[in-house]
């Protein structure tokens, strides 16, 4: 006899706090970064728990977990996926959430006897954020052919280390016959960063779509000297100039005005030294924007002042963009589901659209995706402020089920 699976917000709660203890930070964050220790243990903890939910874990040559609850029908999988990695001094709950809210539409199912007509996979996606192996969505990316496997291999962090060599040394190198298919559907349930439901004072927002991304690297080279004897006149200095261009990016992204962001994360400087003037910096640029061509004339706009930056201080600079997610509106069908859910489960949802970038992104290029958000109080997120409330996360974790459960029934049987 089975009855109306819901969720167990109890147990959702201990799971998320039992999570962030793994890689925890002092201020109430954590670092899990991709394929490190921390990232090995939250593996772990990952497998046995979806041990523990009817499911058989499969684990595909990226390192990608993907859960998998059978259905009583041959259709193509309901996919709920998201991310247990994090940036550093990162908060608690992005990626997490949606991994063990997924966790829980499982437990919930289970806990009812509930057997769906699609199988359901729940999804565990390798470096999504993309910060010690760039670029970002890196497992989405290449299970949906986005990246290649051998370039993912190749991709070295700080201190030289190979994605290949990392995943290795974790243990969670697996088959590329185990990626994840495009499925039926797939939906992500995530915290969404921003301050639009906190002033809005909505719980829960549908996600219409996924801004732009690109990603650059740009070298300033200009002429190392001595901090003293120099003349300012005739100095070229790498880090002046890109101070300059830290100020241009800030201000292109101002003038342009919402939803166009525009940031520089990382930047160093060479030889780095307190009485030498820096002769090179080496900088990233994120810059996001609606759509993708709009995106494309900011970069063109980017590039000519920076031009004339370089020509006026007789630096040169060079930039490689190597990464960009095109702009992504999510499938109708998907996003409508989504809403009566929210109807039901959390009345008065806000549509919105997400300036973080997700593996959704990528699922979305294979088939029909869509997002659950989340509150985030003050808006704040990769910091360990990051902070969602116990009720939020129950809303969005319901809506998710609500969700499943509504797809399971409405998607034709040939999908
Ligand atoms: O960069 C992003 O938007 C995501 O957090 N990786
Ligand atoms: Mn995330
Ligand atoms: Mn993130």
């Amino acid at each position: 006899m089975t009855s109306k699976p819901f969720i167990n917000s109890e147990r959702l709660l201990t799971s998320i706090s039992d999570y962030a203890r793994i890689g925890a930070t002092p201020g109430g964050g954590v670092t899990r970064l991709a394929l490190s220790e921390e990232d090995q243990q939250v593996r772990k903890r990952f497998a046995a728990d979806v041990a523990g939910a009817e499911t058989t874990l499969r684990v595909d040559d990226i390192g990608n977990m993907v859960a998998i609850r059978s259905g009583r029908e041959a259709l193509s999988p309901i996919q709920i996926g998201s991310h247990l990695d994090s940036v550093r001094n990162g908060g608690r709950f992005d990626g997490a959430l949606g991994v063990l809210g997924g966790l829980e539409v499982l437990r919930a199912l289970a806990d009812a006897g509930h057997v769906t007509r699609h199988p359901i996979e729940l999804i565990n996606w390798t470096n999504e954020e993309g910060v010690r192996y760039e670029p970002a969505m890196m497992g989405s990316g290449a299970a949906y052919g986005v990246f290649e496997r051998g370039w993912v291999g190749e991709r070295t962090d700080r201190d030289g280390i190979r994605f290949g060599d990392a995943l290795d040394a974790i243990g969670y190198r697996g088959d590329l016959a185990y990626r994840p298919e495009p499925g039926a559907a797939y939906l992500e349930l995530h915290i969404e960063q921003g301050p639009v439901l906190d002033e809005a004072d909505v719980a829960v927002g549908v996600v219409e779509g996924i801004l732009g991304i690109t990603w650059l690297d740009v070298v300033v080279e200009g002429q190392a000297d001595h901090a003293g004897p120099s003349p300012m006149s005739t100095r070229r200095d790498a880090l002046a100039a890109a101070a300059e261009i830290v100020s241009m990016v800030e201000g292109l992204a101002v003038e342009a005005g919402p939803p166009v962001v525009g940031t520089v994360g990382r930047l160093s400087p060479d030889p780095d030294l307190i009485n030498v003037v820096p002769g090179r910096v080496e900088m990233s640029v994120d810059l996001r924007h609606q759509t993708s061509a709009q995106l494309n004339d900011l970069v063109a706009e980017f590039q000519s002042r920076l031009d004339a930056i370089a020509t006026r201080r007789k630096v040169t600079v060079t930039v490689d963009r190597f990464w960009t997610s095109e702009a992504t509106r999510f499938d109708a069908g998907i996003v409508g589901a989504i809403a009566a859910s929210a109807d039901v489960c959390s009345p008065g949802a806000l549509r919105l659209w997400s300036g973080a970038g997700h593996d959704a992104k990528y699922a979305a290029d294979g088939g029909p995706a869509g997002m659950i958000f989340v509150r985030s109080r003050g808006g704040l997120s990769h910091c360990e402020e990051e902070m969602s409330e116990d009720d939020d996360i129950a809303a969005g974790v319901a809506t998710l089920l609500e969700t499943v459960l509504r797809l399971d029934t409405a998607l034709s049987s040939n999908d």
